[in-house]
């Protein structure tokens, strides 16, 4: 209704002075313009939250039990994220989509099959499916918004390709937060309501500059700092950042389109999500949150396991050979769980079936690159590994995540630096964390604080010793 407000509002001036074709164009200007769509939006959800909590404000929505509380909180309802839900069994939605439907419905690029992530991000921060236009509009915005401030690129060309590249995009994300419009209305003394718009504005120049910052790190860590090339402001984040890369395969350039969407957002509890969250509510801006989530997705147990994931694969290359039998797959399995290390890319916190992010890429190969041999030995795995983690009893969930399948595609088009996998994952998982922190500002969420207790306190409480 309120989006009706201003589109017809500006369709009544114009109307006064514009030929009919003008008014069309204003009328699209309006329905391509997501700010002004999220100023709609806000308040009206604020409202319906505001009437929501004063009802069932004091209603319970579970227990917290001391399991939980030693647990790592799983399964302790604490959060509220609105961009993606994750159900155990089937897997994730974005804002109530599957990844089919997403791969279906989202705008895609001439000729492309996949969506465009730009789509993908249209739909979380707004949760409605976008038009073509709207999509253009947004790849238009983000290739004009790409380019680095040169103490950011200074910064980066002069760290030595020892740096993990996941520790130089947080050092380069950290340091452009010089350009936040965010910390200097802060400063300013900007009104709380107004705190949204400019997180949304740090959040669009983020996104738009990572493809740069990350192809950055990548030419000066893995080919001798042999520049990365113009964004090409016709194209899509996924094209211009591929070709940044270096690479213009336009197979590679679909499967970054795919990979970008669905890598972006896994609802709030997971490290990197709950970091941006965490962090922005102290009203840190947007560059600094961010940074503080990729340190999280830096760590083996996240991100970082996608990296591990081709480690692993290519020790039992090593050390087996290129076919194994599925009888020395295992053996090298329990040698792996026996030695106290985890099988990467397999088990999950939340999901308890084989990840739909691991499907689509199974998908995808089978598409693009069937009779891949490393494919064929990810294929392998996925059949022996599940059975032998379900014998020790104790893993909760044996099947693959998301990280399992992404390396084996990259290797393929020629990607094959392994400790560069995580920058994919974080450029990607920008999108759902910035579209939550817009959010998290509009609604304005309070700083999080949860309370915590010492061993001593709980065990007074329950007359233990
Ligand atoms: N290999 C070996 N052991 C595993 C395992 C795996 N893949 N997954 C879980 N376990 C073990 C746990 O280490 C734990 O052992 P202890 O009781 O000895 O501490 C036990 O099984 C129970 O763990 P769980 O409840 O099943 O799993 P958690 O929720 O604690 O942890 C996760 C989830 C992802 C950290 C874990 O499954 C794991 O370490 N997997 C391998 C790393 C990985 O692929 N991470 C990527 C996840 C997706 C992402 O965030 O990108």
């Amino acid at each position: 209704m309120a989006l009706f407000r201003i589109t017809s509002s500006r369709f009544i001036e114009t109307a006064k002075i514009c030929s009919p074709s003008v008014l069309l164009r204003h009328l699209s200007d309006a329905s391509i313009d997501l700010k002004a769509i999220l100023a709609a939006k806000i308040p009206k959800e604020a409202e319906r939250i505001k009437n929501f909590r004063k009802q069932h404000g004091s209603s319970k929505v579970g227990e917290v039990t001391v399991d939980m509380m030693y647990g790592g909180m799983r399964g302790i309802k604490g959060l509220v994220c609105e961009t993606s839900v994750l159900d155990p069994d089937e897997g994730i939605r974005f804002r109530g989509y599957t990844i089919p439907e997403c791969q279906k419905l989202l705008p895609k690029a001439p000729c492309g099959a996949e969506p465009l992530p730009e789509g993908l991000f249209w739909l979380l921060i707004t949760g409605d499916i976008p038009t073509e236009g709207q999509v253009k509009a947004i790849s238009k915005q983000w290739a004009e918004r790409a380019a680095l401030p040169a103490h950011v690129v200074s910064l980066l060309n002069s760290m030595p390709n020892t740096v993990h590249p996941m520790s130089q995009l947080s050092a380069a994300v950290t340091v452009l937060n010089s350009e936040s419009k965010f910390a200097k209305a802060y400063a300013s003394g900007v009104h709380k309501s107004k705190y949204w718009e400019y997180v949304y504005e740090d959040s669009m120049d983020l996104i738009a500059k990572l493809p740069v910052v990350a192809a950055t790190i990548y030419r000066n860590t893995f080919k001798e700092g042999s520049g990365i090339g113009a964004i090409d402001t016709s194209k899509d984040w996924s094209y211009n950042f591929t070709h940044m890369l270096g690479y213009d395969n336009p197979d590679f350039i679909e499967l970054m389109r795919l990979y970008l969407t669905i890598h972006s957002d896994h609802e709030g509890g997971n490290v990197s999500a709950h970091t941006v969250h965490l962090v922005g509510s102290a009203l840190s801006d947007p560059y600094l949150s961010f940074a503080a989530g990729m340190n999280g997705l830096a760590g083996p147990l996240h991100g970082l396991a996608n990296q591990e994931v081709l480690v692993w694969l290519e020790k039992i290359r090593s050390q087996i050979g290129k076919t194994p039998t599925e009888d020395q797959l295992k053996d090298f399995i329990w040698k792996t769980l026996k030695s106290g290390q985890v099988v990467p890319g397999y088990g999950h916190a939340v999901l308890r079936k084989t990840d739909p992010r691991y499907t689509c890429q199974r998908e995808f190969a089978e598409k693009h690159l069937p009779d891949d041999a490393l494919y064929q030995l990810v294929s392998k795995v996925y059949k022996v590994v599940p059975p032998i983690l379900q014998e020790t009893g104790k893993v909760k969930n044996p099947w693959p995540n998301v990280d399992a399948h992404s390396g084996v595609l990259l290797q393929y088009y020629g990607l094959k630096e392994m400790n560069y996998y995580t920058v994919l994952f974080g450029v990607s998982r920008a999108l759902g964390v910035l579209a939550s922190l817009v959010w998290d500002r509009g609604l304005g969420l309070p700083i999080e604080r949860p309370k915590s207790m010492s061993t001593d306190a709980l065990m007074k409480a329950f007359k233990a010793s």
